[in-house]
């Protein structure tokens, strides 16, 4: 079982500023939290991250045939056609993530462009919801199930 995990712009800064909304976690310490639960789950990952939204097409094109994305677009989640085509494209059974809560927050983060083609969307729950997205394709693709 492979599983991409993709991060769009800015979750690089993640744990530099604003940690009472994103966490104090860096990404390559939520990667670390990801592996180490992959590997006991026996799925492989790849972790990506980029701030250009074409990079973000690019390797979820270059990942068609895996069996999972957990995708946490950052703003592109409000505005992006190209992602979901992408997505559309490439089939990727897809977990949106939200580290924040974004219905707490400002109203344009209400909308997600990314929600309508994904399976589902994990929201507030921080660096617990990547893994819970993991819990979750693990889940899916183990019992065959869709839910
Ligand atoms: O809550 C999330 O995970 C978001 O996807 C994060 C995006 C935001 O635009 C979405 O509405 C919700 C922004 C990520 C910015 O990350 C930063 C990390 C550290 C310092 C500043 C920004």
């Amino acid at each position: 079982m492979r599983v991409l995990v993709l991060n769009g712009p800015n979750l690089n800064l993640l744990g530099s500023r604003e940690p009472e909304v994103y966490g104090r976690e860096t990404l390559a310490d939520i990667e670390v939290l990801v592996r180490n639960r992959a590997q006991a789950l026996g799925i492989e990952v790849a972790f990506a991250q980029s701030n250009h939204e074409g990079d973000l097409v690019d390797v979820i094109q270059a990942h068609r045939g895996w069996d999972g994305l957990i995708l946490n677009a950052g703003a592109y989640t409000h505005t992006s056609q190209a992602i979901p085509d992408a997505i559309s494209a490439t089939q990727l059974l897809t977990v949106e993530v939200h580290l924040s809560n974004v219905f707490r927050r400002e109203a344009f983060r209400h909308h997600s462009t990314i929600s309508p083609v994904a399976w589902g969307c994990i929201v507030g729950f921080g660096f617990r919801g990547y893994l819970a997205a993991l819990d979750l394709l693990h889940g899916r693709l183990t019992e065959g199930t869709v839910g």
